[in-house]
Protein backbone atom coordinates (compact mmCIF):
# COMPACT_ATOMS: atom_id res chain seq x y z
CA UNK A 1 0.00 0.00 0.00
CA UNK A 2 3.14 2.19 0.18
CA UNK A 3 3.36 2.55 -3.28
CA UNK A 4 -0.52 3.84 -3.67
CA UNK A 5 0.28 6.61 -0.93
CA UNK A 6 3.01 8.17 -2.60
CA UNK A 7 0.65 8.38 -5.32
CA UNK A 8 -1.71 9.96 -3.49
CA UNK A 9 1.02 12.32 -1.93
CA UNK A 10 2.35 12.90 -5.58
CA UNK A 11 -1.47 13.86 -6.91
CA UNK A 12 -2.04 16.40 -4.60
CA UNK A 13 1.38 17.78 -5.11
CA UNK A 14 0.70 18.01 -8.64
CA UNK A 15 -2.60 19.37 -8.43
CA UNK A 16 -1.30 22.35 -5.84
CA UNK A 17 1.01 22.87 -8.76
CA UNK A 18 -1.16 22.81 -11.52
CA UNK A 19 -3.68 24.77 -10.05
CA UNK A 20 -1.56 27.71 -8.80
CA UNK A 21 0.08 27.97 -11.33
CA UNK A 22 -3.05 28.49 -13.61
CA UNK A 23 -4.99 30.93 -11.09
CA UNK A 24 -1.49 33.15 -11.65
CA UNK A 25 -3.02 33.20 -15.72
CA UNK A 26 -6.67 34.11 -14.82
CA UNK A 27 -7.54 37.51 -15.68
CA UNK A 28 -11.78 38.12 -14.88
CA UNK A 29 -13.79 37.28 -12.40
CA UNK A 30 -15.72 34.68 -14.52
CA UNK A 31 -13.03 32.64 -15.10
CA UNK A 32 -11.48 32.28 -10.85
CA UNK A 33 -15.15 30.96 -10.48
CA UNK A 34 -14.22 28.71 -12.52
CA UNK A 35 -10.78 27.82 -11.55
CA UNK A 36 -12.70 27.92 -7.43
CA UNK A 37 -15.96 25.21 -8.78
CA UNK A 38 -13.02 23.21 -10.81
CA UNK A 39 -10.09 22.57 -8.07
CA UNK A 40 -11.98 23.47 -4.76
CA UNK A 41 -15.73 22.46 -5.65
CA UNK A 42 -18.01 20.73 -2.74
CA UNK A 43 -19.27 18.23 -5.31
CA UNK A 44 -16.94 17.41 -8.47
CA UNK A 45 -13.93 19.52 -7.11
CA UNK A 46 -10.61 17.53 -8.01
CA UNK A 47 -9.74 18.37 -4.27
CA UNK A 48 -12.92 16.25 -3.15
CA UNK A 49 -12.06 13.48 -5.51
CA UNK A 50 -8.98 12.78 -4.40
CA UNK A 51 -10.55 12.63 -1.03
CA UNK A 52 -13.26 10.69 -2.13
CA UNK A 53 -10.82 7.36 -2.13
CA UNK A 54 -9.84 8.49 2.06
CA UNK A 55 -12.36 5.19 3.24
CA UNK A 56 -10.14 2.85 0.98
CA UNK A 57 -7.29 3.89 2.87
CA UNK A 58 -5.56 2.29 6.24
CA UNK A 59 -5.83 3.72 9.52
CA UNK A 60 -2.40 5.02 9.23
CA UNK A 61 -2.36 5.90 5.88
CA UNK A 62 -5.43 8.55 6.35
CA UNK A 63 -4.29 10.80 8.69
CA UNK A 64 -1.29 11.64 6.86
CA UNK A 65 -3.21 11.85 3.28
CA UNK A 66 -5.82 14.06 5.36
CA UNK A 67 -3.33 16.46 6.47
CA UNK A 68 -1.78 16.78 3.07
CA UNK A 69 -5.24 17.34 1.35
CA UNK A 70 -6.15 20.14 4.20
CA UNK A 71 -2.73 21.63 3.50
CA UNK A 72 -3.21 21.77 -0.42
CA UNK A 73 -6.58 23.12 0.39
CA UNK A 74 -5.84 25.66 2.76
CA UNK A 75 -2.86 26.78 0.37
CA UNK A 76 -5.64 27.29 -2.79
CA UNK A 77 -8.03 28.66 -0.71
CA UNK A 78 -5.90 31.48 0.51
CA UNK A 79 -3.87 31.62 -3.38
CA UNK A 80 -7.55 32.19 -4.18
CA UNK A 81 -8.50 34.99 -1.54
CA UNK A 82 -5.21 36.83 -2.54
CA UNK A 83 -6.09 36.84 -6.02
CA UNK A 84 -9.53 37.96 -5.84
CA UNK A 85 -8.47 40.90 -3.85
CA UNK A 86 -5.79 41.53 -6.03
CA UNK A 87 -8.22 41.03 -9.05
CA UNK A 88 -10.46 43.46 -6.88
CA UNK A 89 -7.95 46.27 -6.65
CA UNK A 90 -7.59 46.19 -9.97
CA UNK A 91 -11.14 46.52 -11.08
CA UNK A 92 -11.67 49.55 -8.94
CA UNK A 93 -8.44 51.36 -10.12
CA UNK A 94 -9.71 50.93 -14.12
CA UNK A 95 -13.36 52.05 -12.80
CA UNK A 96 -11.41 55.27 -11.34
CA UNK A 97 -9.29 55.55 -14.76
CA UNK A 98 -12.57 55.48 -17.12
CA UNK A 99 -13.78 57.93 -14.91
CA UNK A 100 -11.72 60.49 -13.73
CA UNK A 101 -12.72 64.12 -14.36
CA UNK A 102 -10.20 66.25 -15.61
CA UNK A 103 -10.55 69.26 -13.37
CA UNK A 104 -8.45 71.66 -15.39
CA UNK A 105 -10.46 71.73 -18.62
CA UNK A 106 -11.96 74.78 -19.73
CA UNK A 107 -15.49 74.47 -18.91
CA UNK A 108 -18.28 75.01 -21.94
CA UNK A 109 -18.78 79.13 -21.99
CA UNK A 110 -22.22 79.33 -22.14
CA UNK A 111 -24.18 82.20 -23.95
CA UNK A 112 -24.65 85.02 -21.72
CA UNK A 113 -28.59 86.58 -22.57
CA UNK A 114 -28.98 89.84 -21.58
CA UNK A 115 -32.28 91.97 -20.69
CA UNK A 116 -33.88 93.62 -23.66
CA UNK A 117 -33.62 97.49 -23.81
CA UNK A 118 -36.69 98.35 -23.67
CA UNK A 119 -37.02 96.14 -20.54
CA UNK A 120 -33.85 97.79 -19.00
CA UNK A 121 -36.07 101.06 -19.80
CA UNK A 122 -39.21 99.48 -17.84
CA UNK A 123 -36.93 98.60 -15.24
CA UNK A 124 -35.12 101.51 -14.57
CA UNK A 125 -38.82 103.72 -14.80
CA UNK A 126 -40.25 101.75 -12.29
CA UNK A 127 -37.51 101.81 -9.81
CA UNK A 128 -37.59 105.64 -9.78
CA UNK A 129 -41.05 105.61 -9.07
CA UNK A 130 -40.87 102.92 -6.44
CA UNK A 131 -37.96 104.92 -4.85
CA UNK A 132 -40.77 107.95 -4.72
CA UNK A 133 -43.48 105.29 -2.88
CA UNK A 134 -44.83 103.95 -6.14
CA UNK A 135 -46.18 100.71 -6.13
CA UNK A 136 -45.58 98.31 -9.63
CA UNK A 137 -49.20 96.73 -10.71
CA UNK A 138 -50.35 94.87 -13.94
CA UNK A 139 -53.49 94.97 -16.34
CA UNK A 140 -54.85 92.63 -18.79
CA UNK A 141 -53.47 93.44 -22.73
CA UNK A 142 -56.76 92.32 -23.81
CA UNK A 143 -59.16 94.45 -22.08
CA UNK A 144 -62.90 95.51 -22.58
CA UNK A 145 -64.62 98.79 -24.13
CA UNK A 146 -65.39 99.61 -21.13
CA UNK A 147 -62.31 99.71 -19.47
CA UNK A 148 -60.18 101.36 -22.25
CA UNK A 149 -62.76 103.75 -22.95
CA UNK A 150 -65.94 104.00 -21.12
CA UNK A 151 -64.58 104.87 -17.69
CA UNK A 152 -62.07 106.88 -19.00
CA UNK A 153 -64.37 109.16 -20.02
CA UNK A 154 -64.77 108.16 -24.00
CA UNK A 155 -68.25 107.28 -24.35
CA UNK A 156 -69.14 105.99 -27.80
CA UNK A 157 -68.91 107.93 -30.93
CA UNK A 158 -66.87 110.43 -28.79
CA UNK A 159 -64.27 111.92 -31.12
CA UNK A 160 -60.97 111.13 -28.94
CA UNK A 161 -61.43 107.64 -29.65
CA UNK A 162 -59.94 108.84 -33.25
CA UNK A 163 -56.72 109.56 -31.27
CA UNK A 164 -55.70 106.03 -30.75
CA UNK A 165 -56.94 103.50 -34.19
CA UNK A 166 -58.04 100.62 -32.09
CA UNK A 167 -57.71 96.92 -32.94
CA UNK A 168 -60.73 95.19 -32.12
CA UNK A 169 -60.82 91.26 -31.24
CA UNK A 170 -64.63 91.94 -31.00
CA UNK A 171 -66.03 95.03 -32.45
CA UNK A 172 -67.43 97.03 -30.08
CA UNK A 173 -66.54 94.97 -26.44
CA UNK A 174 -63.24 93.43 -26.53
CA UNK A 175 -59.80 95.49 -28.20
CA UNK A 176 -56.39 95.32 -27.47
CA UNK A 177 -55.51 97.89 -25.44
CA UNK A 178 -54.82 100.96 -26.79
CA UNK A 179 -53.04 102.39 -24.01
CA UNK A 180 -52.01 101.52 -20.04
CA UNK A 181 -55.03 103.68 -18.57
CA UNK A 182 -57.34 101.05 -18.26
CA UNK A 183 -55.47 100.23 -15.01
CA UNK A 184 -56.46 103.33 -13.59
CA UNK A 185 -59.72 102.24 -13.50
CA UNK A 186 -59.04 98.33 -12.28
CA UNK A 187 -56.60 99.73 -9.72
CA UNK A 188 -59.31 102.21 -8.05
CA UNK A 189 -61.86 99.83 -8.27
CA UNK A 190 -59.39 97.41 -6.37
CA UNK A 191 -58.05 100.47 -3.52
CA UNK A 192 -59.13 103.06 -1.69
CA UNK A 193 -57.03 106.23 -1.67
CA UNK A 194 -53.95 106.85 -0.89
CA UNK A 195 -53.14 105.11 -4.18
CA UNK A 196 -49.43 105.39 -5.93
CA UNK A 197 -49.39 102.63 -8.38
CA UNK A 198 -47.40 102.65 -11.85
CA UNK A 199 -48.13 99.82 -14.29
CA UNK A 200 -45.73 99.30 -17.20
CA UNK A 201 -46.68 97.13 -20.26
CA UNK A 202 -47.75 96.29 -23.83
CA UNK A 203 -50.28 98.71 -25.85
CA UNK A 204 -51.39 98.36 -29.71
CA UNK A 205 -52.66 100.74 -32.25
CA UNK A 206 -53.38 100.39 -35.81
CA UNK A 207 -50.97 102.79 -36.55
CA UNK A 208 -48.84 104.13 -39.39
CA UNK A 209 -45.50 102.99 -38.46
CA UNK A 210 -42.23 105.31 -38.74
CA UNK A 211 -38.53 106.01 -37.12
CA UNK A 212 -41.00 107.20 -34.06
CA UNK A 213 -44.24 105.40 -33.78
CA UNK A 214 -44.72 101.48 -33.57
CA UNK A 215 -48.20 99.43 -33.79
CA UNK A 216 -47.28 97.68 -30.52
CA UNK A 217 -45.10 99.31 -28.05
CA UNK A 218 -45.12 100.09 -24.37
CA UNK A 219 -46.37 102.64 -21.85
CA UNK A 220 -45.84 102.57 -18.63
CA UNK A 221 -49.05 104.49 -16.52
CA UNK A 222 -48.65 106.22 -13.54
CA UNK A 223 -51.50 107.22 -10.86
CA UNK A 224 -51.70 109.01 -7.82
CA UNK A 225 -54.89 109.36 -5.59
CA UNK A 226 -54.69 111.42 -2.30
CA UNK A 227 -56.75 114.25 -0.16
CA UNK A 228 -54.31 116.68 -1.05
CA UNK A 229 -52.68 116.82 -4.47
CA UNK A 230 -52.24 119.90 -7.33
CA UNK A 231 -50.80 120.31 -10.46
CA UNK A 232 -47.30 121.12 -9.19
CA UNK A 233 -47.37 117.64 -7.47
CA UNK A 234 -47.63 116.02 -10.83
CA UNK A 235 -45.12 119.12 -12.34
CA UNK A 236 -42.67 118.52 -9.66
CA UNK A 237 -43.09 114.39 -9.81
CA UNK A 238 -42.58 114.37 -13.46
CA UNK A 239 -39.48 116.62 -13.40
CA UNK A 240 -37.73 114.54 -10.70
CA UNK A 241 -38.47 111.93 -12.68
CA UNK A 242 -36.75 113.30 -15.66
CA UNK A 243 -33.56 114.48 -13.94
CA UNK A 244 -32.98 111.64 -12.71
CA UNK A 245 -33.64 109.49 -16.34
CA UNK A 246 -31.88 111.62 -18.41
CA UNK A 247 -29.37 113.66 -16.24
CA UNK A 248 -29.56 117.17 -15.14
CA UNK A 249 -28.30 118.57 -17.75
CA UNK A 250 -32.10 118.07 -20.09
CA UNK A 251 -34.64 120.45 -20.33
CA UNK A 252 -38.16 119.22 -20.76
CA UNK A 253 -41.59 121.36 -20.88
CA UNK A 254 -45.25 121.00 -19.92
CA UNK A 255 -47.30 121.52 -22.78
CA UNK A 256 -51.21 122.11 -22.64
CA UNK A 257 -52.94 119.69 -24.29
CA UNK A 258 -55.54 117.23 -24.14
CA UNK A 259 -57.47 113.98 -22.96
CA UNK A 260 -60.73 112.81 -21.95
CA UNK A 261 -59.80 111.62 -18.59
CA UNK A 262 -57.64 114.31 -17.14
CA UNK A 263 -58.59 118.00 -16.63
CA UNK A 264 -56.13 119.58 -17.18
CA UNK A 265 -53.62 117.99 -18.93
CA UNK A 266 -50.29 118.33 -20.63
CA UNK A 267 -47.57 116.50 -22.74
CA UNK A 268 -43.93 116.45 -21.39
CA UNK A 269 -41.44 116.69 -23.72
CA UNK A 270 -37.77 116.64 -24.20
CA UNK A 271 -35.32 118.41 -25.55
CA UNK A 272 -34.29 116.58 -28.79
CA UNK A 273 -30.57 114.64 -28.22
CA UNK A 274 -30.36 113.86 -31.99
CA UNK A 275 -30.02 117.52 -33.07
CA UNK A 276 -29.59 119.72 -29.94
CA UNK A 277 -33.26 120.96 -30.80
CA UNK A 278 -31.83 122.31 -33.92
CA UNK A 279 -34.78 119.85 -35.75
CA UNK A 280 -34.71 116.50 -37.05
CA UNK A 281 -36.40 113.32 -38.32
CA UNK A 282 -36.75 112.30 -34.87
CA UNK A 283 -38.27 115.64 -33.31
CA UNK A 284 -39.94 116.47 -36.91
CA UNK A 285 -38.21 119.56 -36.94
CA UNK A 286 -39.91 120.63 -33.53
CA UNK A 287 -36.58 120.36 -31.26
CA UNK A 288 -38.74 118.19 -28.79
CA UNK A 289 -39.16 114.55 -28.34
CA UNK A 290 -42.71 114.07 -26.73
CA UNK A 291 -42.25 111.51 -23.77
CA UNK A 292 -45.75 111.37 -22.22
CA UNK A 293 -49.47 112.67 -21.54
CA UNK A 294 -50.56 113.32 -18.20
CA UNK A 295 -52.85 115.49 -16.02
CA UNK A 296 -55.00 115.70 -13.19
CA UNK A 297 -57.68 113.12 -12.87
CA UNK A 298 -61.04 114.30 -14.30
CA UNK A 299 -63.55 114.18 -11.72
CA UNK A 300 -65.90 111.93 -14.01
CA UNK A 301 -63.48 108.98 -13.77
CA UNK A 302 -63.30 109.22 -9.74
CA UNK A 303 -67.04 109.54 -9.97
CA UNK A 304 -67.21 106.14 -11.67
CA UNK A 305 -65.09 103.72 -9.44
CA UNK A 306 -66.49 105.45 -6.73
CA UNK A 307 -64.44 108.09 -4.92
CA UNK A 308 -65.68 111.12 -3.91
CA UNK A 309 -64.29 113.93 -5.81
CA UNK A 310 -65.09 116.53 -3.24
CA UNK A 311 -62.74 114.72 -1.05
CA UNK A 312 -59.70 113.14 -3.58
CA UNK A 313 -57.71 114.22 -6.49
CA UNK A 314 -55.26 112.80 -8.22
CA UNK A 315 -52.62 113.01 -11.60
CA UNK A 316 -51.91 110.51 -14.03
CA UNK A 317 -49.40 110.33 -17.02
CA UNK A 318 -49.19 107.46 -19.36
CA UNK A 319 -45.49 107.71 -20.95
CA UNK A 320 -43.81 105.50 -23.93
CA UNK A 321 -41.15 103.06 -23.24
CA UNK A 322 -39.77 103.55 -26.67
CA UNK A 323 -39.70 107.05 -26.53
CA UNK A 324 -37.46 106.97 -23.71
CA UNK A 325 -35.19 104.14 -24.95
CA UNK A 326 -34.48 106.42 -28.27
CA UNK A 327 -33.76 109.90 -26.36
CA UNK A 328 -31.71 107.55 -23.41
CA UNK A 329 -29.78 105.38 -25.78
CA UNK A 330 -29.21 107.86 -28.86
CA UNK A 331 -31.36 105.71 -31.00
CA UNK A 332 -33.01 107.41 -34.29
CA UNK A 333 -35.01 104.54 -35.19
CA UNK A 334 -37.83 102.75 -33.21
CA UNK A 335 -38.28 99.64 -35.41
CA UNK A 336 -35.10 98.63 -34.45
CA UNK A 337 -36.00 97.22 -30.66
CA UNK A 338 -38.25 94.43 -32.32
CA UNK A 339 -35.89 93.64 -35.31
CA UNK A 340 -34.38 91.07 -33.43
CA UNK A 341 -30.61 92.02 -34.73
CA UNK A 342 -28.44 90.98 -32.44
CA UNK A 343 -25.64 93.02 -32.99
CA UNK A 344 -27.95 96.13 -31.92
CA UNK A 345 -29.33 94.20 -29.10
CA UNK A 346 -25.78 93.51 -27.86
CA UNK A 347 -24.98 97.22 -27.42
CA UNK A 348 -26.82 97.39 -24.17
C1 LIG B 1 -52.11 108.13 -24.02
O1 LIG B 1 -52.01 106.96 -24.44
C2 LIG B 1 -52.70 108.42 -22.68
N1 LIG B 1 -53.27 107.21 -22.15
C3 LIG B 1 -51.64 108.99 -21.77
C4 LIG B 1 -52.17 109.55 -20.51
C5 LIG B 1 -52.21 108.77 -19.37
C6 LIG B 1 -52.64 110.87 -20.45
C7 LIG B 1 -52.69 109.28 -18.18
C8 LIG B 1 -53.14 111.40 -19.27
C9 LIG B 1 -53.16 110.60 -18.15
P1 LIG B 1 -50.84 109.18 -26.03
O2 LIG B 1 -51.69 108.58 -27.10
O3 LIG B 1 -50.34 110.53 -26.27
O4 LIG B 1 -51.59 109.19 -24.64
O5 LIG B 1 -49.62 108.20 -25.77
C10 LIG B 1 -48.75 108.37 -24.67
C11 LIG B 1 -47.30 108.20 -25.06
O6 LIG B 1 -47.12 106.95 -25.72
C12 LIG B 1 -46.83 109.24 -26.06
O7 LIG B 1 -46.42 110.38 -25.38
C13 LIG B 1 -45.67 108.54 -26.72
O8 LIG B 1 -44.52 108.63 -25.91
C14 LIG B 1 -46.12 107.11 -26.73
N2 LIG B 1 -46.69 106.71 -28.01
C15 LIG B 1 -47.90 107.01 -28.52
N3 LIG B 1 -48.09 106.43 -29.70
C16 LIG B 1 -46.99 105.71 -29.96
C17 LIG B 1 -46.58 104.86 -31.03
N4 LIG B 1 -47.37 104.60 -32.06
N5 LIG B 1 -45.36 104.28 -30.96
C18 LIG B 1 -44.58 104.49 -29.90
N6 LIG B 1 -44.89 105.27 -28.87
C19 LIG B 1 -46.09 105.89 -28.88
Amino acid sequence: MIGQLEDLLGQLDELLTRASSELETITTSAALEAWDTHYLGRNRGELKNISSVMPKLSKDERPVVGQKINAVKTELEQRLTAKRGAMQQRELLQAMERERIDVTLPGRTLPAGRMHPLSQVIKEVTDIFVNMGFQVVQGPEVETDYYNFQALNIPVDHPARDMQDTLWVSPGEILLRTQTSPVQIRVMEQMRPPVRVVAPGKVYRNEAIDATHEAMFHQIEGLLIDEYCTMADLKGCLERFARQMFGPGRRVRFRGSYFPFTEPSAEVDIDCPFCNSKGCRVCKFTGWVELLGSGMVDPRVLRQVGYDPAKYRGFAFGMGVERIALVKYDINEIRLFTANDLRFLRQF
